[in-house]
């Protein structure tokens, strides 16, 4: 695809898919952040995590979704502000969330970490020690302010949102990361072909055969029932990954990740996407070894492979550390020791 056919998609992307009610919010605070920031010579790193939602219809009843959970983007937002970043962290609204996700989330609730000690509420002795360790940490982050949490829920929000917020970042230049960790559904419903009501499962209720708006020479609802059958006809979500590298943030640096099923695809798919978009890095990771490996794919590194032993998945590597390394290697800084992946610290 040329930049023309690309700029046309994007344009008619954002022109048919409404923005989020809450974009002005986010821009007022990512543009404030990002200044302030920018101001004290920090780089800054926009992480997205967890997965977007596909609406079947407008006053949403039913939805696609899928597993993430959250855990890589809430995970490496954590070490990225260790390692001096201030982070922007675009989250699927309810999955987890750096610091708490310690606590959250689990098959344990929140308060078997507590007991009551005198008419008070104390953490218990066994989680003393890494509770202080979290808690001085996220003590840290709030003192500096260098966590700014945003939400979003659909495929739609999260565009806009990483649209915005990267054209926001453009002024950082090379001080600005995007790690796109976040699970993007690959298919949608436009808003044109979304019906408003709840789909029914008896034809006597189901809306007009004709489009969303009844007319008989509209596409059909992309979600409709045929007879007693659910049918979901959805449409390609365009790829924005060469629009941010190419147009919203040419000069930041950019990591994309690559999720599969397969292991005999997967790192030729990394490859595939480095070629086609032309960013920095490509981390790969397959569903059932996500926790403890993933490879990078890069020019500057070709394949490297980072492990961690698998009984300590439940802390869940990020892989910062190594790709920390990279980024300052792609920033130009000099010391190329710390491209070594140390997996120990994950
Ligand atoms: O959120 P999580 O920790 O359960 O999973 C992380 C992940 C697998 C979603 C992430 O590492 C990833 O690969 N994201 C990109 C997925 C993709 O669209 O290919």
């Amino acid at each position: 695809m040329d930049a023309s056919t690309i700029e046309a998609a994007e344009s008619h992307y954002f022109t048919n898919n409404p923005p989020p009610k809450d974009l002005k919010v986010n821009i007022t605070l990512a543009r404030e952040f990002i200044g302030r920031h920018a101001e004290e010579g920090r780089r800054v790193v926009l992480v997205t995590s967890g997965g977007t939602t596909v609406p079947l219809e407008s006053q949403t009843v039913r939805y696609i979704d899928n597993f993430s959970a959250g855990t890589r983007g809430a995970t490496s937002a954590e070490y990225f502000l260790q390692h001096g970043y201030a982070v922007i962290f675009l989250h699927r609204q309810f999955s987890l969330l750096p610091y708490s996700r310690h606590y959250s989330h689990n098959t344990r609730s929140f308060l078997d970490f507590m007991k009551e000690e005198d008419g008070r509420v104390v953490v218990e002795e066994q989680h003393q020690e890494e509770m202080l360790r979290v808690l001085r940490q996220y003590t840290e982050m709030k003192r500096e302010n260098k966590l700014l949490i945003l939400s979003f829920v659909t495929i739609t929000e999260y565009l806009w949102d990483l649209r915005e917020v990267a054209k926001l970042m453009r002024p950082l230049g090379p001080k600005a990361m995007f790690y796109l960790a976040a699970a993007v559904s690959d298919f949608f419903v436009p808003q044109d072909r979304m019906v408003e009501h709840k789909i029914q499962s008896s034809v006597q209720f189901s809306q007009s055969s004709g489009g969303p708006n009844g007319s008989k020479n509209e596409k059909p609802p992309a979600a409709r029932t045929e007879g007693r059958s659910l049918i979901i006809d959805l449409e390609p979500v365009p790829k924005f990954l060469k629009q941010l590298v190419d147009g919203w943030a040419p000069e930041g640096m950019i990591v994309s990740f690559k999720l599969e099923t397969d292991p005999s695809i997967l790192v030729k798919k990394a490859q595939y996407s480095l070629n086609k978009y032309a960013h920095h890095l490509v981390i790969g990771n397959l569903l059932l070894t996500r926790k403890w490996e993933v490879v990078f794919v890069s020019n500057l590194e070709g394949e490297k492979w980072i492990r961690v032993p698998r009984n300590r998945r439940t802390k869940s590597f990020s892989g910062v550390e190594s790709m920390v390394g990279l980024a300052d290697l792609a920033a130009g800084k000099k010391d190329e020791s710390n491209t070594q992946g140390n997996a120990d610290h994950e």
